[in-house]
């Protein structure tokens, strides 16, 4: 038997910036459904939602978490992410879990870039969105101004549903429009409340609001419309099912008020979930796809194949891995079978569990739209496609947000060096966003992520969770060395050793190439004055000495070698011998060809609201930044530049310093420029001091 079934059920992912209130807003759903017992908080470090110690050192979400209640007749599973950009990857997976996506907005920050992100992007998925003003009871509590910045920066119309009556100190409720009722809530968590009247000095513009909504309403469907048009009175009936087509249809954003952490305007919100979001039936359904492009349909029933997308992996100290999988058609029992399409592997599962925060409660059988978990897959990851039969159809995988943030990480004992990659591995399985890679140059080993915090979190987990410790860096810049000068030089190389000599002898013309094209070889020999056999080995001595240029040992790039002249030895020359000659004479010519230093530029986007932009400015000129333009964003200013990666490196915690954790900044490699002067010495100069130390 299945918990809910189908037609019964809503899946709804919470999203917003972080610190709106999605936690504690979930906390009011379970209380209120009588999931938990007491309304977890989240400073009190009691949420059933926050349960990680990550999240409870930071009193703030890091990863997403699933519960689910049953409201009057209706199961909700919900997934609550959290609201940092640090860990945007779990909202962007989660979204591929859920039909519905609420938005918690604060009714003093309003909506943040990373709100609006997330809008975005739950829009492009198709979900149907509402919204739950929140904190009405907090000091600068401002409702019409979240209404003006729906409009303006989530563009689409807001619907209110519920409005509040007061706010701050003297927020006492709510009033559905719809029914024209007030609803008086206690302030002590209980969510208790009392039907009134709506309160005679809000009567006119509870009105004006209604007719609002009614007309916003009537707008969905052209009978409504016209029956609007000739004055009639719409029924509740009419007025429900146009909220429901208007809703799936993205043609408004219900909005409701209240005070999560007072539990207060909350029940309304349930009602809403039950009444008109999307069940998994009504949704439209992603489309599985094969590699050669056909594609094949999903139907949200018990009786087709079983289709299932992982969308999150948790490792448990007791269970190991847990594979979090939304049912998108078919059911699935316990000890059975499925295929895993994205890997083209069977896997075994045991038990299946409904998730409820850090419970997981065994069930019998799940079918479409349940979330649930299944432990130890073999070779399961996030992302992968699930289905009942061998078919080579799979899900499409969403798009993730670039790395921008890397630091060098290197283990603290001997004992760590082994369990490093495959702990750094297993990291990874977990979230998709974070990278960890070699740099051919510099040899480091790069963790590479969304910012500092989820850098600090990912090695705080590697130490706790697999008992690695590692040192963090600022990991190298790779720089390149490349020449502004051309040269013709002589690599000789002779010896006569007893009886076999080595003799290689060849002329190079060295000149510097267009920046970005690499490395060219022309072979200019006339009259065999070296044997052909010979040429390659040239090449590849003269590639060998590219290796570590003259100023600093790092790479030499942009450079064309002509060989047009040399001798050979009829007994004497080798391969090994022109290899030799080739190097020397690289050597020779990269010392003569006025060589510089090239870094790497970066390409920067920096979001952040107007009253930082003159900070903002300041520090990034301070780095050697080129503002190359500004853009309005709403409230915020979109500011495109080109930077230094030398200069850029530890950018993620300034920037969150300057705007308060308010600006966020997308970054990408643009090219390879010269160093200025004065900074190159300096760094030939480190580069001396440190091999003379050596
Ligand atoms: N006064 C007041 N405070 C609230 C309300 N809702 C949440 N808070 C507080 O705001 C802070 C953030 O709440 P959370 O529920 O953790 O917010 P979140 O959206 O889950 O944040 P992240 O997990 O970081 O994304 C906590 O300190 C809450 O106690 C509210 O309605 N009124
Ligand atoms: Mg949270």
């Amino acid at each position: 038997m299945r918990r809910y079934h189908t037609e019964n059920l809503r899946d709804v992912i919470i999203l917003s910036q972080s610190g709106s209130g999605k936690t504690s807003l979930a906390e009011a759903f379970l209380f209120n459904a009588k999931a938990t017992t007491r309304l977890g908080k989240v400073l009190d470090g009691n949420s059933v939602l926050d349960f990680e110690p990550e999240e409870l050192k930071r009193q703030s979400s890091v990863f997403s978490a699933l519960h689910n209640y049953k409201w009057k007749n209706t199961g909700v599973f919900f997934v609550d992410t959290p609201g940092d950009n640090n860990f945007s990857s779990e909202a962007i997976l989660g979204l591929k879990s859920c039909d519905n996506a609420l938005f918690v907005i604060d009714a003093i920050d309003s909506i943040k870039p990373h709100s609006e992100n997330l809008w975005s992007k739950a829009s492009a998925e198709g979900l149907a969105r509402l919204c739950f003003v929140n904190k009405m009871d907090r000091e600068r509590a401002d409702f019409d101004q979240v209404l003006t910045d729906i409009l303006e920066i989530f563009e689409i119309k807001p619907l209110v549903l519920t409005m509040p009556i007061g706010a701050e100190d003297s927020f006492k409720g709510v009033i559905d429009v719809l029914k024209k009722k007030a609803y008086l809530y206690e302030k002590d968590g209980s969510g208790s409340f009392t039907e009134a009247d709506v309160p005679a000095d809000m009567l006119d513009s509870m009105e004006e609001v209604y007719s609002k909504v009614v007309e916003d309403l009537a707008e969905v469907d052209d009978t409504l419309m016209e029956k609007y048009l000739e004055g009639e009175t719409l029924s509740s009936d009419e007025l429900a099912s146009a909220l429901a087509a208007g809703l799936a249809k993205g043609q408004f954003l219900p909005v409701f008020a209240g005070s999560a952490l007072l539990n207060m305007g909350v029940q309304p919100l349930m009602d809403f979930i039950n009444a008109s979001c999307l069940s998994p039936k009504d949704r439209e359904m992603p489309v599985l796809k094969s590699k050669d492009g056909k594609t094949r349909e999903i139907k949200p029933e018990e009786d087709e194949i079983f289709c299932g997308y992982v969308f999150k992996t948790m490792s448990d100290p007791y269970t190991g891995a847990l594979s979090i999988i939304r049912c998108f058609s078919g059911t699935l029992t316990p000890d059975s079978n499925f295929v895993n399409a994205s890997r083209g592997v069977k896997e075994r599962i045991g038990s299946i569990f409904l998730l409820e925060g850090k419970a997981q409660k065994p069930i019998e059988q799940v079918g479409p739209g349940d979330i649930f978990a299944v432990a130890k897959l073999k070779e399961t990851k996030t992302g992968d496609t699930l289905l009942g039969e061998s078919l080579n159809f799979t899900l499409q995988n969403p798009a993730f947000p670039e790395t921008i943030m890397n630091m060098a990480v290197s283990p603290k004992t001997k004992a760590d060096v082994e369990k490093i990659l495959p702990a750094f591995q297993k990291l990874m399985d977990e979230d998709p966003v974070l990278k960890v890679y070699r740099d051919d140059q510099t040899g480091e080993f790069i963790l590479s992520g969304l910012g500092q915090l989820h850098i600090e979190i990912a090695v705080d987990r590697l130490k706790r969770r697999f008992g690695v410790e590692v040192e963090l860096k600022t990991p190298r810049v790779p720089y390149k060395e490349t020449i502004t000068a051309s040269a013709k030089v002589q690599g000789k190389h002779k010896k006569q050793t007893g009886g076999h000599g080595q003799y290689g002898d060849a002329w190079i013309e060295v000149e510097p190439l267009e920046r970005g094209k690499g490395f060219e070889f022309v072979n200019s020999i006339v009259g065999g004055v070296i044997p052909k056999t010979y040429i390659p080995a040239v090449e590849k001595g003269v590639i060998d000495a590219m290796a570590s240029g003259p100023l600093t040992g790092n790479p030499v790039v942009d450079v064309r070698v002509s060989l047009y002249f040399g001798s050979y030895h009829d007994v004497d020359s080798s391969e090994m011998a022109f290899k030799i000659a080739g190097s020397l004479a690289m050597k020779k010519a990269l010392d003569e060809c006025r060589p510089i230093l090239l870094e790497p530029i970066m390409d920067i986007t920096v979001v952040v609201p107007e009253d930082c932009m003159g900070d903002v400015m300041g520090d990034l000129n301070s780095r050697r930044a080129k503002i190359e333009g500004m853009n309005a964003r709403g409230k915020y200013q979109e500011l495109k530049a080109q930077v230094p990666l030398a200069e850029i490196l530890t950018y993620a915690p300034t920037l969150t310093s300057i705007t308060s954790a308010r600006g966020t900044y997308t970054m990408s490699f643009a090219r390879m420029d010269p160093v200025p002067y004065n900074i190159q010495e300096k760094l030939v100069e480190e580069v001396k001091a440190a091999k003379d130390a050596k």
